[in-house]
């Protein structure tokens, strides 16, 4: 899965704050159809055993696709899954510990919030990252936008080795201005989950970013 991942621009994220479980499998589907390179499960406040059987239900429709499948946050889950990924944000623990519980081969991923974190997360071995929130979002309330200023500078530094997703608050409005920072790979979330047809707006995206 690794060479799919250097080839993805379009990280989607099956979001349970924005998505009923119901939901989630289809919502992934069109996801999928409309090319997102790899696919998330996120659900904060959810118990991790109640996500295990969602979890497999998105890695077969991940591997259906040939996309990278991660879990955010529950290792367990992501075991339980089989899941080529998991995702780590900056209190989860060391990408090191992380991987000596996990098989050979799954891929870490690491929410960085600056340069410097992402510096740290390249040196830590992270198999990807995402920076930001570029800016504020519903997605992660009370978080203040870190702005484009780093972006052009974190991609020379950290994305040219490892891929970097640019996050938070990224929408077709913004797109080319995050873009023109410098902007290679983005996550969008909030704007996806939301559309009518979030196959044609994930397709819609990724031709804007290609
Ligand atoms: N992580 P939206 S920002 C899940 O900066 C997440 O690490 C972030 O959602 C980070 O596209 C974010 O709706 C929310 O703004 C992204």
């Amino acid at each position: 899965m690794s060479e799919v991942l250097q080839k993805a621009l379009l990280y989607g994220i099956c979001d349970l704050g924005y998505l009923a479980m119901e939901r989630a499998v289809p919502v992934s589907r069109e996801l999928l159809k409309g090319g997102v390179g790899i696919l998330q499960l996120r659900a904060k406040g959810h118990d991790p055993e109640g996500l295990v059987s969602l979890a497999r239900e998105l890695k077969i429709l991940c591997d259906e696709f040939g996309v990278p499948f991660v879990v955010n946050d529950h290792l367990d889950v992501a075991k339980a899954s089989a899941a080529h990924g998991l995702h780590l944000g900056q209190d989860d623990g060391s990408i090191l510990s992380a991987r000596e519980e996990l098989k050979a081969g799954v891929m870490i991923g690491r929410s960085t919030h600056s340069l410097e974190q992402a510096r740290i997360a390249l040196g830590e071995g992270a198999d990807y990252i995402g920076f930001g929130p570029l800016f504020p979002t519903p997605t992660k309330k009370g978080r203040p936008g870190i702005g484009l200023e780093d972006v052009s500078r974190m991609e020379a530094e950290v994305g040219l080795r490892i891929p970097a997703f640019c996050i938070g608050g990224i929408k077709p409005e913004n797109l080319r201005q995050v873009m023109g920072a410098g902007a290679r790979r983005i996550v969008m979330v909030s704007h996806l989950l939301s559309a009518e047809d979030p196959e044609a707006e994930a397709r819609g995206i990724l031709k804007s970013l290609t």
